[in-house]
Protein backbone atom coordinates (compact mmCIF):
# COMPACT_ATOMS: atom_id res chain seq x y z
CA UNK A 1 0.00 0.00 0.00
CA UNK A 2 1.31 3.16 -0.69
CA UNK A 3 1.03 5.52 2.59
CA UNK A 4 1.76 9.20 3.32
CA UNK A 5 2.66 10.07 6.65
CA UNK A 6 1.78 14.05 7.23
CA UNK A 7 4.18 14.87 9.99
CA UNK A 8 6.57 11.75 10.18
CA UNK A 9 10.01 13.45 11.03
CA UNK A 10 8.15 14.02 14.55
CA UNK A 11 7.58 11.39 17.53
CA UNK A 12 4.61 9.18 16.76
CA UNK A 13 4.91 10.20 12.85
CA UNK A 14 8.96 8.81 12.58
CA UNK A 15 8.31 5.94 13.89
CA UNK A 16 5.34 5.07 12.08
CA UNK A 17 7.01 5.50 8.76
CA UNK A 18 9.70 3.13 9.60
CA UNK A 19 7.36 0.86 10.97
CA UNK A 20 5.05 0.93 7.67
CA UNK A 21 8.12 0.79 5.38
CA UNK A 22 9.65 -2.09 7.27
CA UNK A 23 6.39 -3.84 7.02
CA UNK A 24 6.91 -3.94 3.20
CA UNK A 25 4.76 -0.62 2.89
CA UNK A 26 5.39 2.18 0.17
CA UNK A 27 5.70 5.06 2.51
CA UNK A 28 6.73 9.22 2.06
CA UNK A 29 7.08 11.59 4.83
CA UNK A 30 5.37 15.09 4.53
CA UNK A 31 6.88 17.41 7.25
CA UNK A 32 7.88 20.99 7.38
CA UNK A 33 9.92 20.70 10.44
CA UNK A 34 8.23 23.33 12.42
CA UNK A 35 8.41 21.16 15.38
CA UNK A 36 12.32 21.05 15.79
CA UNK A 37 11.41 25.17 15.35
CA UNK A 38 9.85 25.10 18.53
CA UNK A 39 12.67 23.64 20.14
CA UNK A 40 14.35 26.35 19.48
CA UNK A 41 11.45 28.86 20.51
CA UNK A 42 11.28 27.32 23.65
CA UNK A 43 15.12 26.71 24.34
CA UNK A 44 13.88 22.96 24.82
CA UNK A 45 15.94 20.04 23.15
CA UNK A 46 14.67 16.42 22.61
CA UNK A 47 16.58 14.16 25.79
CA UNK A 48 17.57 12.15 22.66
CA UNK A 49 19.80 13.68 20.06
CA UNK A 50 17.98 13.48 16.59
CA UNK A 51 19.25 13.81 13.09
CA UNK A 52 17.99 15.69 10.43
CA UNK A 53 15.28 13.76 8.62
CA UNK A 54 18.07 13.29 5.07
CA UNK A 55 20.70 11.86 7.19
CA UNK A 56 17.64 9.57 8.73
CA UNK A 57 16.40 8.67 5.75
CA UNK A 58 19.74 7.54 4.09
CA UNK A 59 20.60 5.51 7.44
CA UNK A 60 17.29 3.79 7.01
CA UNK A 61 17.76 3.15 3.42
CA UNK A 62 21.27 1.38 3.92
CA UNK A 63 20.75 -0.31 6.87
CA UNK A 64 17.63 -1.63 5.01
CA UNK A 65 17.73 -1.29 1.46
CA UNK A 66 14.11 0.43 1.60
CA UNK A 67 13.54 4.12 0.38
CA UNK A 68 11.41 6.28 2.17
CA UNK A 69 10.43 9.36 0.00
CA UNK A 70 10.06 12.86 1.63
CA UNK A 71 8.38 16.13 0.97
CA UNK A 72 9.40 19.05 2.66
CA UNK A 73 6.93 21.78 2.86
CA UNK A 74 3.76 23.01 5.04
CA UNK A 75 0.25 21.40 5.00
CA UNK A 76 -1.37 24.75 5.04
CA UNK A 77 0.05 25.41 1.93
CA UNK A 78 -2.61 24.31 -0.49
CA UNK A 79 -0.92 24.05 -3.55
CA UNK A 80 2.25 22.01 -2.05
CA UNK A 81 -0.04 19.83 -0.10
CA UNK A 82 -2.16 19.23 -3.35
CA UNK A 83 0.98 18.84 -5.20
CA UNK A 84 2.33 16.09 -3.12
CA UNK A 85 -1.17 14.19 -3.06
CA UNK A 86 -1.18 14.20 -7.25
CA UNK A 87 2.60 13.54 -7.23
CA UNK A 88 2.49 10.25 -4.73
CA UNK A 89 -1.13 9.20 -4.89
CA UNK A 90 -1.31 7.53 -2.00
CA UNK A 91 -3.72 4.90 -0.95
CA UNK A 92 -3.91 5.96 2.73
CA UNK A 93 -3.15 9.22 4.00
CA UNK A 94 -2.16 9.62 8.04
CA UNK A 95 -2.03 12.44 9.44
CA UNK A 96 -0.40 13.38 12.28
CA UNK A 97 1.09 17.01 11.21
CA UNK A 98 -0.36 19.36 13.97
CA UNK A 99 0.85 21.49 16.82
CA UNK A 100 0.14 18.96 19.76
CA UNK A 101 0.69 20.00 22.80
CA UNK A 102 -1.71 21.74 24.91
CA UNK A 103 0.50 24.23 27.45
CA UNK A 104 1.89 25.64 23.64
CA UNK A 105 -1.75 26.33 22.88
CA UNK A 106 -2.33 27.99 25.84
CA UNK A 107 1.08 30.22 26.21
CA UNK A 108 -0.68 33.44 24.84
CA UNK A 109 -3.22 34.63 22.73
CA UNK A 110 -0.31 33.88 19.44
CA UNK A 111 -0.02 30.45 20.25
CA UNK A 112 -3.24 29.98 20.34
CA UNK A 113 -4.28 31.48 17.41
CA UNK A 114 -1.22 29.67 15.79
CA UNK A 115 -2.54 26.05 17.08
CA UNK A 116 -6.32 26.53 15.93
CA UNK A 117 -5.08 27.58 11.88
CA UNK A 118 -2.01 25.22 11.77
CA UNK A 119 -4.56 22.65 12.65
CA UNK A 120 -7.82 23.68 11.41
CA UNK A 121 -6.72 24.56 8.03
CA UNK A 122 -3.95 21.72 7.66
CA UNK A 123 -6.74 19.55 7.96
CA UNK A 124 -9.51 21.18 6.04
CA UNK A 125 -6.36 21.44 3.19
CA UNK A 126 -6.34 17.83 3.15
CA UNK A 127 -10.03 16.78 3.41
CA UNK A 128 -10.24 19.85 -0.16
CA UNK A 129 -6.85 18.34 -1.95
CA UNK A 130 -8.77 14.32 -1.17
CA UNK A 131 -11.66 15.50 -2.28
CA UNK A 132 -10.07 16.96 -5.65
CA UNK A 133 -6.98 14.82 -6.48
CA UNK A 134 -7.75 11.47 -4.72
CA UNK A 135 -11.50 11.23 -2.93
CA UNK A 136 -11.31 6.85 -2.56
CA UNK A 137 -8.04 7.63 -0.67
CA UNK A 138 -8.51 6.55 2.82
CA UNK A 139 -7.90 9.09 5.54
CA UNK A 140 -6.37 8.35 9.18
CA UNK A 141 -6.68 10.97 11.35
CA UNK A 142 -4.57 11.37 14.73
CA UNK A 143 -7.62 12.47 17.11
CA UNK A 144 -7.02 13.07 21.23
CA UNK A 145 -8.67 11.60 24.13
CA UNK A 146 -8.97 14.98 25.48
CA UNK A 147 -11.74 15.78 22.80
CA UNK A 148 -14.02 14.23 25.08
CA UNK A 149 -12.62 15.72 28.31
CA UNK A 150 -13.88 13.77 31.43
CA UNK A 151 -17.49 13.44 31.93
CA UNK A 152 -19.24 11.60 34.91
CA UNK A 153 -20.63 8.81 32.33
CA UNK A 154 -18.66 5.87 30.21
CA UNK A 155 -17.22 7.28 27.03
CA UNK A 156 -18.07 5.53 23.91
CA UNK A 157 -15.88 5.20 20.62
CA UNK A 158 -16.73 8.78 18.66
CA UNK A 159 -20.66 8.15 18.87
CA UNK A 160 -23.32 7.57 21.68
CA UNK A 161 -26.59 6.24 21.38
CA UNK A 162 -29.43 8.49 23.16
CA UNK A 163 -32.83 8.38 24.12
CA UNK A 164 -34.46 11.94 24.45
CA UNK A 165 -38.24 13.07 25.16
CA UNK A 166 -39.00 9.30 23.76
CA UNK A 167 -36.49 9.33 20.80
CA UNK A 168 -33.75 7.64 19.41
CA UNK A 169 -30.53 8.55 17.63
CA UNK A 170 -26.52 7.60 17.49
CA UNK A 171 -24.84 10.95 17.58
CA UNK A 172 -20.90 12.00 17.85
CA UNK A 173 -19.90 11.59 21.73
CA UNK A 174 -20.26 14.71 23.85
CA UNK A 175 -17.03 16.88 23.40
CA UNK A 176 -15.66 18.87 26.41
CA UNK A 177 -11.85 19.44 25.44
CA UNK A 178 -9.20 21.35 28.14
CA UNK A 179 -7.24 23.31 26.18
CA UNK A 180 -6.93 25.44 23.00
CA UNK A 181 -5.10 22.85 21.54
CA UNK A 182 -7.75 20.08 22.07
CA UNK A 183 -10.47 22.25 20.81
CA UNK A 184 -8.31 22.15 17.76
CA UNK A 185 -8.84 18.47 17.53
CA UNK A 186 -12.66 18.73 18.12
CA UNK A 187 -13.30 21.06 14.78
CA UNK A 188 -10.63 18.83 13.05
CA UNK A 189 -13.11 15.87 13.64
CA UNK A 190 -16.62 17.82 13.06
CA UNK A 191 -14.89 18.92 9.60
CA UNK A 192 -13.48 15.16 8.65
CA UNK A 193 -17.33 13.75 9.91
CA UNK A 194 -19.10 16.50 7.65
CA UNK A 195 -16.90 15.81 4.58
CA UNK A 196 -17.47 11.79 4.41
CA UNK A 197 -21.19 13.01 4.71
CA UNK A 198 -20.87 15.43 1.65
CA UNK A 199 -18.58 14.39 -0.68
CA UNK A 200 -18.44 10.40 0.76
CA UNK A 201 -14.25 10.29 1.80
CA UNK A 202 -13.60 7.68 3.99
CA UNK A 203 -12.07 8.43 7.16
CA UNK A 204 -10.67 6.75 10.55
CA UNK A 205 -10.82 9.67 13.56
CA UNK A 206 -8.08 8.06 15.88
CA UNK A 207 -8.77 9.28 19.01
CA UNK A 208 -5.31 8.43 20.84
CA UNK A 209 -4.59 8.73 25.07
CA UNK A 210 -1.21 9.95 25.98
CA UNK A 211 1.78 8.00 24.39
CA UNK A 212 4.88 7.08 26.14
CA UNK A 213 8.14 5.39 25.19
CA UNK A 214 10.46 6.07 22.72
CA UNK A 215 11.99 2.83 21.12
CA UNK A 216 10.37 0.84 18.58
CA UNK A 217 12.25 -2.17 16.80
CA UNK A 218 12.94 0.07 13.97
CA UNK A 219 14.26 3.31 15.87
CA UNK A 220 16.23 0.77 18.04
CA UNK A 221 18.51 -0.38 14.75
CA UNK A 222 20.63 2.45 15.30
CA UNK A 223 21.90 5.46 16.95
CA UNK A 224 20.78 7.56 13.82
CA UNK A 225 17.22 6.63 14.04
CA UNK A 226 16.55 7.39 17.37
CA UNK A 227 13.15 9.12 18.06
CA UNK A 228 12.38 12.69 19.99
CA UNK A 229 11.86 12.44 23.71
CA UNK A 230 10.65 15.01 24.87
CA UNK A 231 10.84 16.28 28.56
CA UNK A 232 10.05 19.88 28.49
CA UNK A 233 7.18 21.29 30.82
CA UNK A 234 5.70 22.24 26.96
CA UNK A 235 6.11 19.41 24.84
CA UNK A 236 7.16 16.80 27.55
CA UNK A 237 3.89 14.62 28.04
CA UNK A 238 3.99 13.09 32.01
CA UNK A 239 5.34 9.13 32.05
CA UNK A 240 7.99 10.71 29.70
CA UNK A 241 8.77 13.56 31.99
CA UNK A 242 8.50 11.40 35.42
CA UNK A 243 11.04 8.89 33.97
CA UNK A 244 14.07 11.78 33.59
CA UNK A 245 12.76 13.07 36.30
CA UNK A 246 13.63 9.75 38.13
CA UNK A 247 16.57 9.04 36.51
CA UNK A 248 18.17 13.05 37.14
CA UNK A 249 17.46 12.82 41.15
CA UNK A 250 14.63 15.59 40.71
CA UNK A 251 11.03 14.64 42.23
CA UNK A 252 7.78 14.09 40.26
CA UNK A 253 6.13 16.86 39.52
CA UNK A 254 2.32 15.59 39.90
CA UNK A 255 0.15 18.59 39.59
CA UNK A 256 -2.35 19.10 42.00
CA UNK A 257 -3.99 16.04 43.56
CA UNK A 258 -3.32 13.92 40.65
CA UNK A 259 -6.42 12.10 40.47
CA UNK A 260 -6.65 12.65 36.28
CA UNK A 261 -6.93 10.24 34.82
CA UNK A 262 -6.19 9.45 31.20
CA UNK A 263 -5.73 7.02 28.55
CA UNK A 264 -2.05 5.81 27.36
CA UNK A 265 -0.38 3.79 25.29
CA UNK A 266 3.09 2.56 24.14
CA UNK A 267 4.17 4.01 21.34
CA UNK A 268 5.33 0.02 20.09
CA UNK A 269 1.15 0.07 19.99
CA UNK A 270 0.63 3.74 18.09
CA UNK A 271 1.95 2.37 15.00
CA UNK A 272 0.66 -0.78 15.01
CA UNK A 273 -2.98 1.14 15.44
CA UNK A 274 -2.41 2.73 12.47
CA UNK A 275 -0.93 -0.12 10.51
CA UNK A 276 -4.54 -1.54 11.44
CA UNK A 277 -6.24 1.44 10.63
CA UNK A 278 -4.69 1.28 6.78
CA UNK A 279 -5.20 -2.03 6.54
CA UNK A 280 -9.28 -2.38 7.17
CA UNK A 281 -10.13 0.85 5.85
CA UNK A 282 -13.54 3.01 6.19
CA UNK A 283 -16.33 2.47 3.73
CA UNK A 284 -16.72 5.13 1.31
CA UNK A 285 -18.98 8.04 3.00
CA UNK A 286 -17.90 6.17 6.75
CA UNK A 287 -16.49 8.16 9.78
CA UNK A 288 -15.09 5.75 11.95
CA UNK A 289 -13.76 6.57 15.81
CA UNK A 290 -11.17 4.71 17.14
CA UNK A 291 -10.19 5.00 20.80
CA UNK A 292 -6.54 4.38 20.81
CA UNK A 293 -5.28 3.44 23.91
CA UNK A 294 -4.62 0.39 26.03
CA UNK A 295 -4.67 1.53 29.70
CA UNK A 296 -6.06 4.44 31.86
CA UNK A 297 -3.88 5.37 34.93
CA UNK A 298 -3.80 8.49 37.29
CA UNK A 299 -1.22 10.79 37.35
CA UNK A 300 -0.66 9.44 41.32
CA UNK A 301 -0.74 5.85 40.40
CA UNK A 302 1.94 6.24 37.51
CA UNK A 303 3.84 8.49 39.65
CA UNK A 304 3.73 5.51 42.23
CA UNK A 305 5.08 2.76 39.36
CA UNK A 306 7.92 5.17 38.70
CA UNK A 307 8.69 5.50 42.41
CA UNK A 308 8.90 1.70 42.42
CA UNK A 309 10.62 0.99 39.93
CA UNK A 310 13.65 3.31 40.25
CA UNK A 311 13.81 1.96 43.69
CA UNK A 312 14.57 -1.49 42.12
CA UNK A 313 17.17 0.11 40.03
CA UNK A 314 18.54 1.92 43.28
CA UNK A 315 17.33 5.41 42.44
CA UNK A 316 15.88 7.25 45.64
CA UNK A 317 12.58 9.08 43.86
CA UNK A 318 10.19 11.79 45.45
CA UNK A 319 7.31 13.16 44.51
CA UNK A 320 6.02 17.07 44.32
CA UNK A 321 2.77 18.13 44.00
CA UNK A 322 2.60 21.33 42.50
CA UNK A 323 -0.65 23.47 42.46
CA UNK A 324 -1.58 22.68 38.83
CA UNK A 325 -1.04 25.01 36.44
CA UNK A 326 -4.15 23.58 34.24
CA UNK A 327 -7.83 23.93 34.73
CA UNK A 328 -8.86 20.02 35.18
CA UNK A 329 -10.94 17.82 37.07
CA UNK A 330 -8.03 16.43 39.62
CA UNK A 331 -10.50 13.73 40.90
CA UNK A 332 -12.92 12.03 38.50
CA UNK A 333 -15.10 9.16 37.08
CA UNK A 334 -13.51 7.72 34.17
CA UNK A 335 -13.97 4.89 32.17
CA UNK A 336 -13.54 5.16 28.55
CA UNK A 337 -13.94 2.25 25.82
CA UNK A 338 -11.34 1.23 23.42
CA UNK A 339 -12.40 -2.48 22.75
CA UNK A 340 -12.24 -1.88 18.28
CA UNK A 341 -9.09 -1.92 17.42
CA UNK A 342 -8.59 -5.03 20.17
CA UNK A 343 -10.86 -6.66 17.87
CA UNK A 344 -8.66 -5.59 15.16
CA UNK A 345 -5.75 -7.76 15.91
CA UNK A 346 -3.84 -4.91 18.62
CA UNK A 347 -1.83 -6.65 20.94
CA UNK A 348 -1.10 -4.39 23.37
CA UNK A 349 2.19 -3.89 25.17
CA UNK A 350 0.90 -3.08 28.75
CA UNK A 351 3.03 -1.12 31.10
CA UNK A 352 5.79 -2.97 32.84
CA UNK A 353 8.83 -1.95 35.49
CA UNK A 354 10.85 -3.32 32.38
CA UNK A 355 9.56 -0.44 30.26
CA UNK A 356 10.21 1.89 32.75
CA UNK A 357 13.28 0.75 33.67
CA UNK A 358 14.30 0.72 30.15
CA UNK A 359 13.22 4.52 29.71
CA UNK A 360 14.87 5.47 32.96
CA UNK A 361 18.40 4.06 31.27
CA UNK A 362 17.67 6.20 28.24
CA UNK A 363 17.03 9.00 30.51
CA UNK A 364 20.31 8.16 32.39
CA UNK A 365 22.34 7.58 29.02
CA UNK A 366 21.47 11.07 27.68
CA UNK A 367 21.21 12.28 30.92
CA UNK A 368 23.94 15.55 30.12
CA UNK A 369 21.28 17.15 27.76
CA UNK A 370 18.78 17.05 29.95
CA UNK A 371 17.87 21.05 31.62
CA UNK A 372 16.82 20.76 34.95
CA UNK A 373 15.01 24.15 34.42
CA UNK A 374 12.61 22.88 32.21
CA UNK A 375 10.46 20.88 34.58
CA UNK A 376 9.02 23.43 36.39
CA UNK A 377 5.55 24.49 34.73
CA UNK A 378 5.66 27.43 33.34
CA UNK A 379 2.47 27.87 31.62
CA UNK A 380 -0.84 28.66 34.03
CA UNK A 381 -4.17 28.14 32.37
CA UNK A 382 -5.83 30.64 33.76
CA UNK A 383 -3.17 33.22 32.36
CA UNK A 384 -3.81 34.82 28.95
CA UNK A 385 -0.25 35.60 28.88
CA UNK A 386 2.38 33.42 29.76
CA UNK A 387 6.09 34.90 29.64
CA UNK A 388 7.84 31.31 29.47
CA UNK A 389 10.93 33.87 29.10
CA UNK A 390 10.52 35.96 31.85
CA UNK A 391 10.33 33.00 34.51
CA UNK A 392 13.61 31.31 32.90
CA UNK A 393 16.77 31.85 34.52
CA UNK A 394 19.30 34.12 32.75
CA UNK A 395 21.75 31.73 31.10
CA UNK A 396 18.29 30.50 29.04
CA UNK A 397 17.48 34.11 28.46
CA UNK A 398 21.28 34.44 26.87
CA UNK A 399 20.92 31.69 24.85
CA UNK A 400 17.31 32.48 23.74
CA UNK A 401 18.95 35.13 21.94
CA UNK A 402 21.68 33.86 20.48
CA UNK A 403 19.62 29.86 19.62
CA UNK A 404 22.21 27.10 19.06
CA UNK A 405 21.71 25.25 16.24
CA UNK A 406 22.70 21.43 15.94
CA UNK A 407 22.25 18.81 13.49
CA UNK A 408 20.37 20.61 10.64
CA UNK A 409 18.03 22.64 12.29
CA UNK A 410 19.17 26.04 11.30
CA UNK A 411 18.62 24.89 8.15
CA UNK A 412 14.94 23.43 8.82
CA UNK A 413 14.18 26.84 11.06
CA UNK A 414 15.50 29.04 7.89
CA UNK A 415 13.36 26.76 5.05
CA UNK A 416 10.18 26.60 7.28
CA UNK A 417 6.95 27.81 5.66
CA UNK A 418 9.24 28.70 2.27
CA UNK A 419 8.12 26.07 -0.85
CA UNK A 420 8.26 22.75 -1.03
CA UNK A 421 11.07 20.38 -2.01
CA UNK A 422 10.93 16.76 -2.73
CA UNK A 423 13.59 13.93 -2.09
CA UNK A 424 13.96 10.58 -2.05
CA UNK A 425 15.25 9.12 0.98
P1 LIG B 1 5.23 15.97 17.07
O1 LIG B 1 5.13 17.43 17.35
O2 LIG B 1 6.40 15.23 17.58
O3 LIG B 1 5.15 15.74 15.49
C1 LIG B 1 4.32 16.48 14.64
C2 LIG B 1 5.05 16.65 13.31
O4 LIG B 1 4.19 17.39 12.42
C3 LIG B 1 6.34 17.45 13.45
O5 LIG B 1 7.39 16.79 12.79
C4 LIG B 1 6.03 18.80 12.80
O6 LIG B 1 7.15 19.38 12.19
C5 LIG B 1 4.95 18.40 11.79
N1 LIG B 1 4.03 19.51 11.48
C6 LIG B 1 3.28 20.24 12.34
N2 LIG B 1 2.58 21.17 11.67
C7 LIG B 1 2.88 20.99 10.35
C8 LIG B 1 2.48 21.65 9.15
N3 LIG B 1 1.63 22.70 9.18
N4 LIG B 1 2.95 21.20 7.97
C9 LIG B 1 3.81 20.14 7.92
N5 LIG B 1 4.25 19.50 9.03
C10 LIG B 1 3.78 19.94 10.22
O7 LIG B 1 3.86 15.35 17.60
P2 LIG B 1 3.52 13.82 17.93
O8 LIG B 1 3.68 13.61 19.38
O9 LIG B 1 4.22 12.94 16.98
O10 LIG B 1 1.96 13.83 17.62
C11 LIG B 1 1.50 13.51 16.31
C12 LIG B 1 -0.01 13.58 16.27
O11 LIG B 1 -0.55 12.64 17.20
C13 LIG B 1 -0.60 14.93 16.64
O12 LIG B 1 -1.68 15.22 15.79
C14 LIG B 1 -1.07 14.75 18.06
O13 LIG B 1 -2.16 15.58 18.32
C15 LIG B 1 -1.45 13.29 18.07
N6 LIG B 1 -1.31 12.72 19.44
C16 LIG B 1 -0.11 12.67 20.06
C17 LIG B 1 -0.01 12.11 21.35
C18 LIG B 1 1.29 12.05 22.12
O14 LIG B 1 1.25 11.64 23.29
N7 LIG B 1 2.42 12.41 21.54
C19 LIG B 1 -1.17 11.61 21.95
C20 LIG B 1 -2.39 11.68 21.29
C21 LIG B 1 -2.45 12.24 20.01
N1 LIG C 1 0.72 16.19 34.32
C1 LIG C 1 1.29 16.17 35.57
N2 LIG C 1 2.61 16.42 35.67
C2 LIG C 1 3.40 16.69 34.59
C3 LIG C 1 2.81 16.70 33.31
C4 LIG C 1 1.46 16.46 33.21
O1 LIG C 1 0.61 15.92 36.58
O2 LIG C 1 4.60 16.91 34.76
C5 LIG C 1 -0.72 15.88 34.17
C6 LIG C 1 -1.53 16.94 33.45
O3 LIG C 1 -1.99 17.94 34.33
C7 LIG C 1 -2.63 16.12 32.82
C8 LIG C 1 -1.99 14.77 32.56
O4 LIG C 1 -0.81 14.73 33.36
O5 LIG C 1 -3.67 15.95 33.74
C9 LIG C 1 -1.61 14.52 31.12
O6 LIG C 1 -0.80 15.58 30.68
P1 LIG C 1 0.25 15.37 29.49
O7 LIG C 1 1.05 16.63 29.36
O8 LIG C 1 0.97 14.10 29.65
O9 LIG C 1 -0.72 15.15 28.24
P2 LIG C 1 -1.72 16.14 27.51
O10 LIG C 1 -1.47 17.56 27.80
O11 LIG C 1 -3.11 15.63 27.77
O12 LIG C 1 -1.35 15.93 25.98
C10 LIG C 1 -0.74 14.72 25.48
C11 LIG C 1 -0.20 15.04 24.10
C12 LIG C 1 -1.37 15.44 23.19
C13 LIG C 1 -2.43 14.37 23.22
C14 LIG C 1 -2.88 14.04 24.63
C15 LIG C 1 -3.78 12.81 24.69
O13 LIG C 1 0.75 16.09 24.17
O14 LIG C 1 -0.88 15.62 21.88
O15 LIG C 1 -3.53 14.80 22.46
O16 LIG C 1 -1.72 13.69 25.42
S1 LIG C 1 -5.05 13.00 25.91
O17 LIG C 1 -4.42 13.28 27.20
O18 LIG C 1 -5.78 11.76 25.93
O19 LIG C 1 -5.84 14.13 25.49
Amino acid sequence: MKIAVLGGDGYCGWATALYLSNQGHSVAIVDNFVRRQWDHELNAQTLTPIRPLSDRLRVWQSLTGKTIESFYGDVCDYEFLAATICDFEPDAVVHFAEQRSAPYSMIDRNHAVFTQVNNVVGTLNLLFALREHRPDCHLVKLGTMGEYGTPNIDIEEGYIAIEHNGRKDVLPFPKQPGSFYHLSKVHDSHNIMFTCKIWGLRATDLNQGVVYGTMTDETAMDEALINRFDYDDVFGTVLNRFCIQAAIGQPLTVYGKGGQTRGFLDIRDTVRCIEIACDNPAGRGECRVYNQFTEQFCVRDLADMVVAAGRKMGLSVDIDHLQDPRVEAEDHYYNAKHSKLIELGLQPHYLSDSLLDSLMNIAIKYKDRVDASLMFPQVNWREPRNDRRLQMGKTARTSLAAPRFENGAAESLVRARTKSVRSKG
